[in-house]
């Protein structure tokens, strides 16, 4: 639903933060009015495109009902007042408006940490902006229902095969500051992590930077066991994940149902173009 227009700028530290670009679009428009009628639900599919951005989608006056992330149903419908997408990450939300009237869509401010070194480079963080604005027409209305119960996957409950560690990772060169996985920069022809096929493994994710990466994993969805920030856990499959600030993510992950190699890596496109992606292959 959104995508981010980036300004390319010569900067180098805020490539390093993950550049936010100015101008968020939702469907291509800068904040475009959305439709609907009190009493009817509407169900909203929405992708953080943007490169560097975490969004925090607020709807002002209305609670949004969260039914899936990245593609998979959660057991039942979740009222949130705030809905946290990391870059790359889904969800489906239920909008139920009741009465009509005009519902700004914003973004909230979301820390991303700091390349602070003494305070220097400061904090990052995404900022406020108005996405969109529900325009809610006609007779005020009963919501429409929420589903009882959502059709969600069962995930595994015991980890059969390996624990592994993997480690976001930033040091100094002789070109600059560097960012990596494991103290290394990317290369396609590396061979990484070595899965064994049909295992269901533990990974923690480390993170010894001091700004928030989002771990995103190719192919093989994961459910989040732990977190270092002690973020509530939706106990079903997700492929995007925040990693805090010298803090952890432990993951559980059935690389059960295909073979095959593909990469994971931080979502802030900036860092994964600078080389924090890694390759895995599972055989
Ligand atoms: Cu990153």
């Amino acid at each position: 639903m959104t995508v981010d227009g980036v300004v390319a700028r010569p900067d180098r530290m805020e490539r390093m933060q993950g550049r936010e670009g100015e101008l968020v679009l939702v469907n291509g428009q800068h904040q475009p009015t959305l439709g609907a009628a009190p009493g009817t639900a509407q169900r909203w599919r929405v992708i953080n495109g943007c490169a560097s951005r975490v969004l925090a989608l607020r709807l002002a006056g209305h609670e949004l009902d969260l039914v899936a992330r990245d593609g998979a149903f959660l057991p039942a419908p979740e009222s949130q007042q705030r809905v946290v997408l990391p870059p790359g990450s889904r969800a489906d939300v239920l909008v139920r408006p009741t009465t009509p009237g005009r519902f700004p869509l914003l973004s909230e401010p979301v820390d991303r940490g700091g390349m602070g070194m003494g305070g220097m480079g400061g904090g990052v963080r995404s900022e406020r902006v108005l996405l969109a604005t529900l325009m809610a027409g006609g007779p005020e209305a009963k919501p429409a229902p929420l589903p009882p119960a959502l059709p969600a996957e069962q995930p595994r409950a015991t980890t059969d095969g390996k624990r592994r560690e993997v480690a976001f990772t930033m040091g100094m060169g002789t070109a600059g500051m560097s960012l990596g996985i494991d103290g290394r920069a990317f290369d396609p022809d590396r061979t990484d992590q070595l899965v064994r096929f049909g295992t269901v493994e533990e990974w923690t994710v480390v993170n010894t930077t001091p700004m928030t990466h989002p771990f995103h994993l190719h192919v093989w969805p994961f459910v989040v066991l732990a977190t270092s920030d002690n973020a509530p856990l939706s106990g079903t499959p997700q492929d995007v994940v925040l990693v805090p600030p010298q803090g952890w993510v432990r993951l559980r992950i059935p690389f059960t149902a295909y073979p095959g190699r593909s990469v994971f890596h931080c979502h802030i496109l900036d860092h994964e173009d600078a080389g924090m992606m890694a390759t895995i292959q599972v055989r």
